[in-house]
């Protein structure tokens, strides 16, 4: 059931209120209204003008490393002079108002954290974490300050390592035990709301499905027709901005909480 209108169906807020256990997933959409680009939309997307394989894959940083570290710095740099916005804060709202509560995101910019979520399940790492090409090992602060001249800094880790962001680009390997727990919680959950994913790149587009053969509701929220919605019990079109906090807001009226 597609919703584009003000009001949430009645049913959907009954599965709420009954769900036991709530998984969350995330993706871009979500930090769109914080003014983080998104990655696939045709005109404001990231991939409308960089070349996903140049610059998030192994690959495209071997070739060009100091390319690929700017591009992260550029983004960082964004992030750090944003802020997270009311659908974040609507998440950790409801993480609070709900009985085991999970939230899965394939965002690297850590917004759900500084909202207030706690345990996230970041599947893509985090982008304001640095580690060696060559080891994985933690770099830390004071020596990227030392080395900010350097496009990137080299590894303290490695002879021929480099630094990069600890996210999880094309081809390689998610974190066995966060995607684990992601699976777990996915083939648990009695409803699972997807928000802001166009449900374009694995293993994290395959959640939803997990979650639907497992028994589990799935509400899908998305300006735009996905993959996942097209699949979902309900489609709520619009933002996440606009949705998170009125199904908190419904959530709390309905059981008595305060929102
Ligand atoms: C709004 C909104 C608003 C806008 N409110 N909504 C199975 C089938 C086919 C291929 C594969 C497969 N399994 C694996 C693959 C290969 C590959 C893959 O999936 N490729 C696809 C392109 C087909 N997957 C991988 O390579 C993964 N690794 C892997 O599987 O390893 C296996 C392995 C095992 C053992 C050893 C070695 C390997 C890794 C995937 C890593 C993805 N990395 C990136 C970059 C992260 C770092 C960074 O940020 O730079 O992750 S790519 C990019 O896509 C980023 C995102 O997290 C991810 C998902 O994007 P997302 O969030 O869906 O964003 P968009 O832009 O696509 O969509 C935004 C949506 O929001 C849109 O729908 C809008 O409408 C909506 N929206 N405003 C709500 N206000």
């Amino acid at each position: 059931m597609t919703q584009s209108g003000d009001a949430l169906p009645e049913d959907l807020i009954r599965t709420l209120l009954e769900a036991r256990r709530v998984v969350v997933l995330t993706g871009a959409g979500v930090s769109a209204e914080s003014g983080i680009p998104t990655f696939r939309e045709a005109q404001r997307g990231l991939w409308a003008q960089f070349d996903p394989m140049a610059l998030a894959s192994p690959e495209g940083f071997a070739a060009n490393p100091a390319r690929v570290w700017d591009w992260y710095q550029w983004r960082r740099q964004l992030i750090a002079d944003s802020q997270p916005n009311p659908g974040h804060r609507a998440l950790s709202e409801l993480a609070a108002m709900t009985e085991h509560f999970c939230l899965v995101t394939q965002n690297v910019d850590g917004f759900h954290q500084l909202a207030g979520s706690a345990d996230v399940l970041e599947l893509h790492g985090n982008i304001t974490r640095t580690i060696c090409s060559r080891t994985r090992s933690p770099v830390f602060d004071d020596w990227l300050a030392r080395h900010a001249d350097r496009s990137p800094p080299p590894s303290p880790h490695h002879p021929e390592g480099l630094c990069r962001p600890d996210v999880v680009w094309f081809g390689e390997a998610l974190d066995e035990s966060v995607l684990s727990a992601a699976m777990d919680a996915a083939a648990q959950a009695d409803l699972m709301i997807v928000a802001g994913t166009a449900g374009a790149v694995y293993p994290a587009a395959g959640l939803p499905a997990l979650a639907a053969e497992n028994g589990a509701r799935v509400l899908d929220i998305n300006p735009e027709i996905t993959a996942i919605s097209s699949r979902a019990d309900w489609h709520l079109t619009g933002t996440s901005a606009r949705w998170l906090p009125r199904l908190v807001a419904a959530l709390a009226a309905e059981s008595g909480l305060r929102a």
